[in-house]
């Protein structure tokens, strides 16, 4: 246990700030691979968890337990306000989220309506106090989060998880005007959850724009950045560090720095010398182990993070997966994993 008057680690090194170590925790750390998540869904389906704050505090937790993690994130999904306003969408099982009824006009656009969190959702608000009344006295930050409005977007378009995003990127140059209108209302969700979640303990913010890789940088410079920029101009204030995150980002890294975001996740797919090259100074970095390395001998992953940290800048890295935890994975390896980065980064003096 650290020095609870400082801010935590996580936290400091998000600011960029010389840290004792480097932090570490993974995207989707929860849920899927752990044993004892599986045990928490036998009482409901994830939305139903969402809704029910002893159980999403608890799932929240698992892998703070269990891999000693430097942060926990809150257990969500990216659809659960849209859940949560009653727009129609499922989460199926083997499949990611299902919408029954597309958004393909202006006119659908009414369906999607302001987020207020308090009203739509108490159990967001009450989850995140639970959370943070466990982690608080241990100095371990609450990440909150929220999907970006162009991967939120793809799956509203599209009506449920796609690997080339067409139908999505087909309304963005046929209708700019629908789908700018589009991203704007998913903003103004993003925006209220984040809040929300900020005021009721989360101490970082993660925006996922998972799917933004399938865009040009044109078409990121044209469609997307403007709306980003208000994003994370809208969370400024707050005072949280907010970082943004997608796949297969390599040729938009600038960009996504242009949004304000004060941290910038990496994939797996490019070198952090060379991410730390395109990003300016005043951003961290976080990433950028592949996944799949998780599910290799252990010989394989030492070698695998040692060569991660050995290309991270000497301050402001987090220590992450290049994308989420596979489902697959070994419930024992994230913690192998936090313990290779703690020795291998411990030795860094603040001298
Ligand atoms: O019912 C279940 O248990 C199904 C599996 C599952 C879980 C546990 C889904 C369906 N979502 C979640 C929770 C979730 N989703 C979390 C918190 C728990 C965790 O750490 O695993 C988080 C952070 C998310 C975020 C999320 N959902 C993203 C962004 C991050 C990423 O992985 O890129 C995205 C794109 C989603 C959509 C989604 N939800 C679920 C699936 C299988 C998918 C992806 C579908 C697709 O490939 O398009």
């Amino acid at each position: 246990m650290g020095d609870l008057s400082a801010a935590p680690l996580l936290v400091r090194a998000l600011r960029g700030e010389p840290v004792e170590r480097t932090p570490v925790w993974f995207m989707r750390q929860a849920g899927r691979s752990l044993p004892e998540y599986k045990e928490v869904r036998k009482q409901g389906s994830l939305l139903e968890i969402c809704h029910r704050p002893e159980l999403a505090a608890e799932v929240t937790l698992q892998p703070v337990r269990r891999h000693g993690v430097d942060a926990a994130i809150l257990f969500s999904d990216i659809v659960t306000p849209l859940d949560a306003i009653g727009f129609g969408v499922e989460v199926k099982a083997g499949v990611g989220p299902v919408v029954a009824d597309p958004i393909r006009s202006h006119a659908d656009l009414a369906r999607l309506r302001d987020f207020e969190p308090d009203e739509d959702m108490p159990a967001l608000r009450k989850t995140i106090e639970l959370i943070v009344a466990e982690l608080g006295p241990q100095g371990i930050p609450l990440i909150g989060f929220a999907g970006a409005p162009f991967t939120l977007a793809s799956y509203l378009v599209e009506g449920g998880p796609s690997k080339q995003q067409s139908l999505t990127k087909a309304m963005m140059l046929a209708d700019p005007e629908l789908f700018e209108a589009l991203l704007r209302r998913l903003s103004a969700i993003a925006v209220a959850s984040l809040r929300t979640q900020v005021d009721a303990g989360a101490q970082v913010v993660q925006v996922f724009d998972s799917w933004i890789g399938t865009l040009s940088r044109d078409q990121y410079r044209r469609f997307v950045l403007p709306v980003m920029t208000d994003l994370f101009t809208e969370l400024k204030d707050l005072g949280v560090p907010r970082t943004i995150f997608g796949v297969g980002t390599g040729h938009l890294l600038d960009l996504l720095a242009e949004t304000g975001a004060d941290c910038v996740g990496i994939d797996w797919r490019i070198d952090l010398r060379d991410a730390r090259a395109l990003v300016p100074d005043r951003c961290t970095l976080q990433g950028n182990l592949d996944p799949s390395v998780m599910l290799a001998p252990q010989s394989v992953i030492e070698t695998e993070v040692r060569r991660v940290l050995d290309s991270a800048p000497d301050q402001g890295h987090v220590f992450n997966l290049g994308h989420g935890v596979l489902p697959e994975t070994p419930p024992e390896v994230p913690g192998e994993i936090v313990r290779l980065v703690r020795e291998h980064t411990a030795k860094k003096s603040l001298a």
